[in-house]
């Protein structure tokens, strides 16, 4: 199985890790500590070093309550950073629902589009179906607004209706001439659930795997590995490393992580001990 992206064929025989570099005041556990380009491009050169196989680079928050920043702040944000991590060696992605933001970061050569709210934003599908060849990450969230998602999430069947959300975009992208090979999907852990939820979609995580895609998931550091251990986000290293090993069990292929090298050395040990590729 691979992932075909702009510059890179990602061979996902093995479990890949995604490095989260936040270009933000206000990121829910590493805001304002890469906000400076500097510091988010070194950032990037540290995740690169400790093993990072993706950088995944954002410039706003999804936190409830985060300050939406303009496009054009948005874009100043992430595009001097994009621009260095482009010249790493590993596979870029830009973390936005903005489809300027995506173009802007498109033709700086980045090779992945991430978006939380997988391409419901105006002219956010057309960009991607315009571009030859990038990779896209398509995830699920209830409704399209981080400030109102949390605010009592109802399912009736919560496997059921992320998988036909994730079924009904991927279709929607396949009309548009997206070539399937390039698409990943993502339950989209904490957005819209509640910690049974996010257990349920886990638990559930090969029925998504059914829809024939790879998974992208992302745990680390989220307030329902907080709400289980009764950690603040700073002490929930182990929690996170143990969900992202149990997500690579259950079938993901790619675990978006803030601690590149402490979950490297976790999948080293997985792989040895003879648990998956
Ligand atoms: N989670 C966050 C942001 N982007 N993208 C995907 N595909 N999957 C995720 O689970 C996901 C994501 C939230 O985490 P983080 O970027 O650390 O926080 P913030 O949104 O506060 O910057």
């Amino acid at each position: 199985m691979f992932w075909q992206t702009t510059r890179h064929r990602i061979d996902l025989a093995r479990p890949r890790v995604m490095g989260i570099v936040n270009v933000t005041p206000d990121s829910f556990f590493d805001g304002g500590r890469h906000l400076a380009t500097d510091a988010a491009r070194a950032h990037c050169e540290r995740l690169v070093g400790e093993g990072a196989d993706i950088l995944d680079i954002g410039g706003e928050s999804t936190r409830p309550g985060a300050q939406a920043p303009s496009v054009q702040e948005e874009i100043d944000r992430v595009l001097p950073v994009l621009e260095h991590a482009c010249t790493l060696g590993v596979a870029v992605s830009v973390d936005t629902s903005r489809a300027e933001v995506m173009q802007a970061a498109l033709r700086a050569g980045v090779d992945i589009v991430n978006d939380v709210r997988a391409l419901r934003w105006p002219g956010a599908l057309d960009v991607v179906a315009a571009h030859a060849s990038c990779g896209v990450c398509l995830m699920h969230m209830l409704g399209d607004e981080p400030a109102s998602m949390q605010q009592a999430p109802r399912y009736d069947d919560v496997v059921a209706e992320v998988r036909a959300f994730l079924h009904e975009r991927l279709a929607m992208l396949e009309r548009a001439g997206v070539a399937k090979m390039r698409v990943v999907l993502d339950p989209g852990i904490g957005f819209g659930k509640t910690p049974e939820h996010n257990w349920t979609l886990m638990q559930g995580l090969d029925q998504l795997q059914a829809l024939g895609q790879p998974l992208l998931l992302g745990w680390s550091r989220k307030s329902t590995l907080g709400v289980l251990t009764g950690r603040a986000a700073a002490d929930r290293l182990a929690a996170s490393l143990a969900a992202a090993l149990a997500a690579v069990q259950r079938g993901a292929r790619i675990v978006r992580v803030h601690d590149v090298a402490a979950t490297a050395d976790a999948l080293a040990v997985w792989h040895h001990a003879g648990l998956g590729a």
